[in-house]
């Protein structure tokens, strides 16, 4: 049986990969780790749970020994606003904590998952369709630490053999864990509005198309990569991945659908719009679809519907 070690899992995606790799792989097997105390008490008592940082390269050897983990799922990061932001903390977080989980890989021959994200493309990046191999001239530090660590991973596989693996992420939305500092934060926030105030006030202008997943589909993205067959993945690392695009009157015209009442208004953030304009309309993910079998399940319509029951359960507001 495999012996799991998440970091990030406090966030957005490793809340809900830590549950769902423990339902995979057994409890004990999935080690969760985050930096601060798990929203959900689930996550902390249902297996082991531990406090590390990933840049101190220590603490990460101290569990991979500890509890011979042979795969990681490295989730920890900055998302894209919070690194424009803080640009030398993100660098710090987003290589410096790679480069120590690819070191600890190499040294205890595990396998590593890494994200990377829409992100690592730029303003010279084909904006429709965007190739799986293409220009990636980010104008971000998110960016720019993104395409760093694609670049560190397949470098780690080549030179020393560890079984890296990845892919470009678009934006999460999930009925569980918020996202944080994001520029497709929009996309999650807009459901919680709508069920509670019937309004929403969008910092992306109208027009805005950008890649979007629900987290079902996230979650299995990253496992199903996981376990495929190496030999038939001809690129392994950052594979482009999407299930729907769309712009802020897109969504809001699917949750009218739901809560006819529902408007939408614009108070565009000029630093979000801009990491947003920067980044593909839609990508072109038939290199996953043909090397591993990438087949999303939800697009807009059938996640909104989802959304939208869950929260309101959730909300109190049915
Ligand atoms: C962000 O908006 O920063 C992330 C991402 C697309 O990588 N959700």
């Amino acid at each position: 049986m495999k012996k799991i070690l998440v970091t990030g899992a406090v966030g957005q995606i490793g809340s809900e990969l830590v549950m769902a790799l423990r339902e995979r792989y057994g409890n004990d097997n999935v080690v969760a780790a985050g930096h601060k105390t798990p929203p959900s008490k689930e996550l902390l008592e249902s297996g082991p749970f531990h406090y590390i940082n990933c840049n101190e390269i220590s603490s990460l050897q101290e569990i991979v020994k500890k509890y011979n983990i042979d795969t990681i799922y490295h989730l920890a990061a900055i998302l894209s606003a919070v690194a424009e932001a803080k640009p030398q903390h993100a660098w710090d977080v987003n290589i410096n904590g790679l480069y120590n989980v690819l070191e600890v890989a190499r040294e205890n021959k595990c396998a590593v998952f890494t994200p990377s994200s829409i992100g690592a493309f730029g303003p010279s990046t084909p904006a429709n369709n965007t190739p799986q191999d293409t220009i990636q001239r980010p104008n971000t530090m998110y960016g720019v630490s993104k395409v760093a660590g694609e670049l560190l991973c397949d470098y780690y596989h080549k030179r020393f053999g560890v079984d890296a693996r990845g892919v470009r992420y678009p934006g999460i939305i999930s009925n569980a864990t918020l996202p944080g500092g994001g520029t497709t934060d929009y996309a999650v926030d807009i459901y919680y509005e709508a069920i509670k105030n019937k309004r929403y006030k969008c910092f992306l202008k109208k027009g805005t198309f950008l890649d979007m997943m629900y987290m079902p589909d996230a979650i299995k993205a990253a496992i199903d990569l996981m376990e495929a067959d190496p030999s038939k993945l001809k690129h392994r690392n950052a594979f482009n991945v999407t299930a729907m695009s769309f712009d802020p009157e897109k969504i809001a015209a699917e949750i009218k659908k739901h809560i006819p009442e529902f408007e939408i208004e614009y108070d565009v953030d000029p630093l979000r719009q801009a990491i947003a304009d920067s980044w593909p309309n839609n990508m072109n993910d038939s290199a996953a679809r043909e090397e591993w079998g990438w087949k999303p399940e939800y697009d807009l319509a059938k996640m909104s519907k989802d959304m939208i029951e869950v929260l309101s359960k959730k909300l109190n507001r049915k």
